[in-house]
């Protein structure tokens, strides 16, 4: 496990990129692991999310969030705000290879008297920053937290994780209205563009695309990236920088659900899995086959 440091990782006296990459795509590696342990304990729930997922956020918390793991509240940190409530699992896993949570306590996931509930909830969980559920409200919080570190001099950033179903929300383009009207550059959206949602896919649920001229046309610094590909999301990220000061940002990342494991990426009802009980040892050893390629 590695701790994510109190330290700018894309400084130029960082490591190499290519070091970059094998830390990301180790970790991600690992927590798809986790994911699959966690989801083992209740034998279903929002695996598909998670392994989909996993490129982004070991990017977000290996490589780019300033964090100290053992002070989750330090007044300074990056606040990463989860408002997908049901990619808790994928967080959690997150969380862990961070070092905010112990790895081992991955396996109390779900049950009673857990610091883990299958939904994010910001009271029971270090590092767990808004709690989740309703969705399209992160990027309204994210605005208004953005906005108070602003007035308060922090130099902190504030990324909110949401996802496509989110963009069907009115919430979020509210949001994103005022994120560009109070010039908050220290405010960055991350959409996991999955192409699904509980109803099924999301161009059958609601047209959302072009999504890049969408988020554009609000005033946002706006890229698009595969978001199962290390060395393009390290890319897409740092290429924020190039930004102007005052402009919020978004990185849209196109991500596989069960990305990694091809037994889960071909699923039907992909939104909430249910994994016969022989199946994720073959899960593990797909995961496992496809590293070593
Ligand atoms: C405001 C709101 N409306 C509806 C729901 C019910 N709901 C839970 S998950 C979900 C799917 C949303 O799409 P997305 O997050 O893209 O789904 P996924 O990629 O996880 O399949 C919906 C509609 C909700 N939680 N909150
Ligand atoms: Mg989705």
């Amino acid at each position: 496990m590695t701790a994510t440091q109190d330290v700018d990782r894309a400084a130029p006296a960082g490591p190499s990129f290519e070091d970059r990459v094998r830390r990301v795509a180790d970790a991600a590696h690992r927590m798809r692991h986790h994911v699959l342990n966690m989801g083992e304990v209740q034998g279903q729930g929002y695996v598909g999310q998670a392994l989909g997922v996993a490129d982004v956020l070991a990017v977000a918390y290996q490589d780019q969030l300033r964090l100290r793991p053992a002070d989750p509240h330090w007044d300074e940190r990056d606040r990463f705000l989860l408002s997908i409530g049901h990619y808790a699992i994928a967080l959690y896993a997150a969380l862990a290879e961070a070092g905010v949570i112990p790895v081992e306590e991955l396996e109390t996931y779900g049950s009673d008297e857990s610091r883990l509930p299958m939904s994010g909830m910001a009271s029971y969980t270090p590092g767990m920053e808004i709690s989740g559920g309703s969705l399209g409200h992160g990027l309204g919080v994210g605005v208004g937290m953005a906005l108070g570190l602003r007035h308060r001099g922090v130099a902190s950033r504030v990324v909110n994780l949401l996802s496509d179903g989110e963009l069907d929300e009115g919430s979020t383009w509210e949001a994103a209205m005022g994120a560009a009207h109070h010039r908050l550059g220290n405010l960055t959206a991350v959409v996991d563009m999955n192409a699904l949602q509980a109803d099924g896919p999301t161009a059958g649920v609601l047209a959302i695309e072009p999504v890049e001229r969408k988020w554009e046309a609000f005033g946002w610094h706006t890229v698009r990236v595969d978001g199962n590909d290390v060395p393009a999301l390290l890319r897409a990220f740092d290429s924020l920088a190039e930004a102007d000061a005052d402009t919020p940002r978004v990185v849209i990342c196109d991500t596989r659900i069960g990305s990694g494991v091809p037994l889960l990426e071909t699923r039907e009802k992909a939104h909430f899995m249910r994994i016969d009980e022989h199946e994720w040892q073959i899960a593990r050893d797909q995961l496992d086959q496809g590293a070593q390629r």
